[in-house]
């Protein structure tokens, strides 16, 4: 285990164009669930958001058929008080240093703006913009998150909701992501933060960067991915982040 730590330490003082990528685990410590630990979003979902299945939160049948529970979810997630932490820190204190030069993340919780990363690709979607289901318009935050935050689906002058772009299973990804993984970006090291890696076709993207450069995994739990990488530290994302700030001063 101690070997892990050195080989990663020793990865993260020698890299000069670092690339993350992060999942819901570098927000669970600012109290925001995941989707798969134990009391995580999908433990909770039929009972607190009223969905059938949990995975009917983010799915576009589901929520064509009723999208109040994804609205329910959106108000929760928007209103929380969570703020950025440590591994959400790190990354944009690299990125500052300019020993960064991409950040890919799942999360839709925009903290990792929060914390100041800028080089950002969001390949899940996010909050940041919408558009109407029936006549295709486009909405500004402004537009449509006074009615989101009160837990009701915004809705457009044509009667049709008001989806924020954040990708749902069935869903294409954003083209920003189809660009990157048709050219992926060259890095010297891969730090995978906080994800089961089980979310397609984002894993695949890590996967293939993982294959193209030294590649670091901190997470709690094992993921089908472990053995391309470098070094697997199973260990709490934020307690990594903390040292690694130490590490750097
Ligand atoms: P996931 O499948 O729920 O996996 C999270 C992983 O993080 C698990 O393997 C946990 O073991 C691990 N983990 C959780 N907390 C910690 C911690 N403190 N330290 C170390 N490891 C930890 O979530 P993924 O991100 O892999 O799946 C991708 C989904 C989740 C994306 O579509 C996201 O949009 C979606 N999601 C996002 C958020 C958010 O924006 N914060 C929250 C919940 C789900």
């Amino acid at each position: 285990m101690g070997s892990d730590w050195e080989r990663v330490w020793d990865l993260l003082d020698r890299a000069r164009n670092i690339i993350a990528f992060t999942g819901a685990g570098v927000s669970t410590g600012a109290g925001i669930p995941d989707f798969r630990s134990p009391g995580g979003l999908y433990a909770q979902a039929e009972e607190r958001y009223g969905v059938p299945y949990p995975e009917a939160l983010f799915d576009i049948a589901y929520f064509q058929k009723d999208p109040r529970p994804f609205f329910r979810f959106s108000r929760d997630l928007l209103r929380s008080e969570a703020e950025p932490g440590p591994c959400h820190r790190l990354l944009a204190r690299l990125e500052e240093e300019g020993r960064l030069s991409l950040t890919i993340t799942q999360n839709i919780d925009r903290l990792h703006r929060r914390a100041g990363s800028r080089k950002l690709l969001a390949c899940h979607g996010s909050y940041d913009r919408a558009r109407c289901r029936g006549c295709g318009a486009f909405f500004e935050p402004e537009q449509f998150e006074p009615v989101l935050l009160a837990g009701e689906p915004p809705r457009c002058s044509c009667g049709g909701v008001i989806k924020p772009e954040v990708t749902f299973f069935g869903e294409s990804l954003p083209p920003e992501f189809s660009r990157l993984a048709a050219h992926p970006p060259e890095g010297d090291l891969l730090l995978i933060l906080g994800t089961s890696l089980t979310v397609q076709p984002a894993c695949l993207l890590a996967a293939d960067l993982a294959r193209r450069m030294p590649a670091v995994l901190v997470n709690r739990d094992p993921t089908p991915y472990d053995g391309l990488m470098r070094a697997v530290l199973t260990a709490d994302v934020d307690a990594f982040a903390r040292r690694a700030e130490e590490r750097l001063g």
